[in-house]
């Protein structure tokens, strides 16, 4: 049954926040802008792990503050957010037991970071789901990496088995999200060399969270609830399948200090139209610092979005 997607098929309209260890470096690595999207410096600089390692020292955001977060999706109109809880470089921004590489054991803020989001999410009646790579890592061994053969990578410390890095760490996370933290969405994200045999574990999971939404992007076949188009709108919608267009405000999903190439607001608000008139659900990013704000730019768009909502009726 799709009844689970009822209250998502109403939302429309959602939050995605990309925020992790690479807003410390915010686009520069060795006094020289990296090319692309922020979140991917590890990756597009060939970080080596030990080094990138150092910017957890640096992750302190003393100024995050959930409560305002959840405040501006739903005075933006949105309903729901969606917040990495491991992007690809395999940093955890909630505690977990399976590493010690995770917000609680390797920074100097120690306190989970998505909890509070989904309370503070949950209390203004928004849903909540976490974003989860569960084959990209770059920084266990073993983990996925776009454009490396399976163990390869930058960095001796890659190198591992594929599987092992399954077993230990994206399957007990993924565990530990759909226990802990509890997501009404699970957002999964570049299925590099997941097969069937792969993604059947990571997909029995979904068991643990009845009403669970999923994502198309797990891989080995599981076409999960809903279709992710990039960065553009399909011209008609998407026949039969539900879709979600998750876009940026600037060039960027992960925080770059230098990256001022923001759309309009009008440009934003086209874009919602454009989307819902077409059926689909429009998931917006913002990328906060490392020291826990998001970006005013991005704070000044979602405020006059929901300036429109309301003399629109519909916040
Ligand atoms: C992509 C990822 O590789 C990007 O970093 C970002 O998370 C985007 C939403 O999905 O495939």
């Amino acid at each position: 049954s799709s009844d689970h997607l009822e209250w998502w098929r109403d939302a429309k309209f959602g939050m995605f926040i990309h925020w992790g260890l690479y807003a410390v470096p915010a686009g520069v690595y060795e006094g020289k802008q990296i090319e692309g999207i922020g979140e991917w410096i590890m990756q597009r600089g060939k970080i080596p792990v030990a080094e990138y390692q150092g910017y957890a020292k640096g992750f302190n955001p003393v100024k995050y503050n959930p409560e305002a977060w959840a405040e501006l999706a739903k005075n933006a109109g949105m309903k729901y957010i969606v917040i990495t809880a491991k992007h690809h470089d395999g940093f955890a921004l909630f505690p977990s037991d399976a590493t010690e590489w995770d917000i609680a054991d390797a920074t100097p803020y120690k306190k989970d970071l998505i909890t509070p989001l989904a309370e503070a999410a949950r209390h203004r009646g928004l849903k909540f789901g976490t974003y989860y790579s569960q084959a990209q890592d770059w920084t266990h061994p073993g983990g996925a990496k776009a454009g490396s053969k399976e163990g390869g990578g930058w960095d001796d410390a890659h190198k591992g088995s594929f599987d092992e890095y399954l077993k230990k760490i994206a399957v007990p996370q993924t565990r530990e999200i759909l226990t802990r933290i509890k997501p009404d969405i699970l957002w999964w994200d570049t299925p590099h060399l997941m097969t069937p045999e792969r993604a059947k574990p990571l997909h029995d999971l979904i068991a643990l969270r009845p009403g669970l939404i999923t994502n198309n992007r797990l891989g080995g076949g599981y076409k999960g609830d809903t279709e992710t188009p990039e960065q553009h709108i399909p011209a008609t919608g998407i026949e039969g399948r539900d879709w979600e267009t998750c876009m940026t405000m600037n060039d960027t999903w992960g925080y770059k200090s230098y990256d001022d190439n923001w759309k309009s607001t009008e440009v934003i608000l086209r874009n919602l139209i454009d989307i819902v008139s077409k059926g689909g659900n429009y998931l917006l990013n913002v990328g906060p610092t490392a020291e826990g704000e998001i970006p005013e730019p991005s704070i000044q768009r979602l405020q006059q979005l929901g300036d429109w909502m309301k003399l629109n009726g519909s916040a």
